[in-house]
């Protein structure tokens, strides 16, 4: 009679509830409430010196806290001292001072064990070590040599292309498109903590898509982890807006005709360059030639031809005065398209000008 009692006692208690047993098989569903963070540092910190400190918190629901572990590169985990039978309720803060670590990139693999034997989600987190030695960097540009020319719509992106050398880290190679040396920088992503210890190419893509023609500049320097500058490097390049070949009626460049000027040159001995213009309403509009100022002016001459392409309306060697660029003053009766071409003015030699169509 009492071996029955206490059947129907047992059969009374697993029939009211259920009852689930954590075997310490690391499943983190069986607490997952287990989780370990890493506050500091944020990804892709860099430290110029070996020790520096790993924060976190861990968080452990009902069940204490056995450890956190922190591994360093391909080394092993160590224990954070101060986390062993840590009650973690609520998000408890740990600390971890890391030491001896290697030179270069080093992923940080932190996690927590329970005293049940479950295992928290690892979480990793890159870092950087080095200096930027004791010198300042140097730098050099190697690619385009001063003067070089670039027509816009066959070059919609310019390289610039230089050598790096430092006795330690890189912070980056900086570089900047403008007139002015001075202005902000930006920092080309692949020369970012690299130690170029024997001299290493860089090179920088320019979009000059949307760019107009004229003088222009590019600029760079480097700078190591110590804050240390190499001198300024500059280049100075010229942008063409003409696409050659543009040597006749048909295979002309279309210009502006609101004042905008347009920049070309003849490249070669005998070049002569077409450019068709819209009217948009009847006057006078002037043409006129200029200086581009590339370095190698040009004694132009001009030619206005009428829609066809072939009848001569006007034309102009020198402007006057000493001046050898052009000028037209023509008064257009009707709306339109119309063409000009310029050349230097015995078509027989090489030289650089702007060409400027507008309405007074
Ligand atoms: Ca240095
Ligand atoms: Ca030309
Ligand atoms: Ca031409």
């Amino acid at each position: 009679m009492k071996r029955f009692m206490l059947l129907g006692v047992f059969a009374v208690f697993f029939i009211g509830c259920t009852i689930t047993f954590d075997t310490g098989d690391n499943n983190t569903s069986k607490n997952p409430d287990l989780v370990v963070t890493i506050t500091s540092p944020t990804n892709y910190s860099v430290f110029l010196t070996n020790g520096f400190l790993i924060t976190g918190t861990v968080t452990g629901g009902e069940v204490k806290i056995a450890s956190v572990f922190v591994k360093i590169a391909g080394g092993s985990y160590t224990a954070v001292v101060g986390t062993s039978n840590l009650t973690a309720s609520t998000a408890q803060v740990w600390n971890y001072v890391a030491s001896g670590v290697a030179t270069g990139w080093n992923l940080i693999t932190v996690k927590a064990v329970d005293m049940m034997g479950n295992t928290s989600v690892e979480k990793t987190c890159n870092i950087y070590i080095g200096s930027g030695g004791t010198t300042r960097p140097t730098l050099s540009i190697t690619s385009p040599t001063n003067s070089t020319y670039y027509e816009i719509p066959d070059n919609p992106t310019v390289s610039l292309i230089g050598m790096v050398q430092d006795d330690g880290a890189l912070d980056y190679v900086y570089v900047r498109w403008g007139a002015s040396a001075v202005g902000a920088y930006t920092g080309i992503n692949n020369t970012h903590l690299i130690s170029p210890s024997v001299a290493k190419a860089w090179t920088n893509v320019f979009d000059i898509s949307l760019y107009s023609g004229g003088v222009k500049m590019m600029h760079a320097y480097a700078k190591d982890l110590s804050a240390m500058h190499s001198l300024t490097n500059s280049v100075m390049v010229y942008l063409l807006d003409e696409d050659e070949p543009n040597n006749a009626y048909g295979i002309e460049d279309l210009i502006p005709s609101d004042g905008t000027w347009f920049y070309a040159r003849t490249g070669a001995a005998a070049d002569v360059d077409w450019f068709r213009f819209n009217v948009p309403t009847t006057g006078f509009y002037i043409m006129l030639t200029t200086n581009a100022s590339m370095g190698t002016e040009l004694d132009t001459c001009m030619v206005l031809y009428d829609k066809n392409g072939t009848t001569i309306l006007d034309q102009n060697d020198d402007l006057g005065g000493g001046v050898t660029y052009s000028w037209l003053n023509h008064n257009f009766l009707t709306t339109g398209d119309y063409y000009l071409s310029i050349a230097r003015y015995d078509t027989n030699g090489i030289g650089d000008y702007a060409v400027v169509v507008y309405k007074p």
